[in-house]
């Protein structure tokens, strides 16, 4: 690693819009809707306006579980909200969401609409609305809500940190690159150990927990995501490729991850959901 520097940063930090890397033309430094554009709603109590990335599969597959479980009043609508064309800008999704970031779900449920944004959240909302996934007894809901927490503090530094430079930023740069590498393998680490003794994060029950963390570690260790297999000898966590190639199997996990997606083979695609049958 070089110490050579080749930037100094001026006095006050200036927006240049042309910053370079994958996300350039949308990333912004400040916040608010840029547009004008109302959300469409669905019959169904619960409208979820979203895009198959990890954050936004976590809510699919929760939904998809609590219809499993023959929770009928989880029936959804999921429309597709597309980033990269700046539709998380429009003013209903602002309205939604102010920070701007799939997921953001509606609950027309309750009078008046409950809106939740935060994958974390909505799986919180969820589970307490629907009685499911989430531990009631103290110890163990603690437990489950910690690795549901250590997934939200955890994953900016694997996508926005090690992602972003390994597969996105213009150039490779050593020092973030390696960096994040070794943050990510020792979260990886984290988790390997962890479930070196039990099935899931949180025992033997299937929770949020594992919903959340295996949409961003399950697809890290199964998906190759950011081509980094490799780089990052993925394989090696044996416990987690264990876990996660368990809770693929899941159908609920199958039909959510199709949820929204708007790339990929087309038969796995599924730009909108309306009903069961969309995805049968
Ligand atoms: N902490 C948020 C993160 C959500 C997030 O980063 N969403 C990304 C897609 S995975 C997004 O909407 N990006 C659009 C943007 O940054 O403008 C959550 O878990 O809901």
């Amino acid at each position: 690693m070089s110490g050579t520097s080749t930037y100094t940063p001026p006095e006050v930090w200036k927006w240049d819009a042309q910053s370079g890397g994958k996300f350039t033309n949308i990333n912004r430094p400040i916040s608010g809707a840029t547009h004008d554009k109302e959300l469409p709603v669905g019959d169904h109590p619960l409208q979820l306006y979203s895009l198959a990335t990890p954050n936004g599969v976590k809510v699919t597959v929760m939904l998809e579980e609590l219809l499993a479980l023959g929770k009928s009043d989880a029936e959804y609508d999921a429309y597709l909200i597309n980033i990269g064309d700046g539709e998380q800008f429009g003013s209903g999704f602002v309205a939604a969401n102010p920070n701007s970031k799939i997921p953001a779900l509606i609950d027309r449920s309750t009078t008046p609409p409950t809106r939740v944004f935060e994958s974390g959240a909505i799986l919180v909302y969820l589970a307490e609305k629907f009685g499911a996934f989430l531990p009631t007894e103290p110890a163990q809901r603690a437990e489950c809500m910690s690795w549901l927490f250590w997934q939200m503090g955890s994953v900016p530094y694997l996508g926005g940190g090690f992602g972003h430079f390994y597969a996105y930023a213009p150039e490779k740069f050593e020092y973030p690159i390696d960096r994040y590498a070794m943050e990510v393998k020792r979260q990886l680490d984290v988790l390997d150990q962890h479930l070196a003794t039990q099935r899931y994060l949180c025992g033997d029950e299937y929770t949020i927990a594992d919903m959340a963390n295996c949409a961003w570690y399950g697809a890290l260790v199964l998906d190759n995501i950011y081509d980094s297999e490799v780089f990052l000898d993925v394989k090696s966590y044996k416990n987690v490729v264990r876990w996660a190639s368990e809770i693929r199997q899941r159908p609920a996990v199958q039909r959510g991850g199709r949820v929204n997606k708007a790339w990929g083979p087309e038969e796995e695609q599924l730009i909108e959901r309306h009903s069961a049958s969309d995805l049968d």
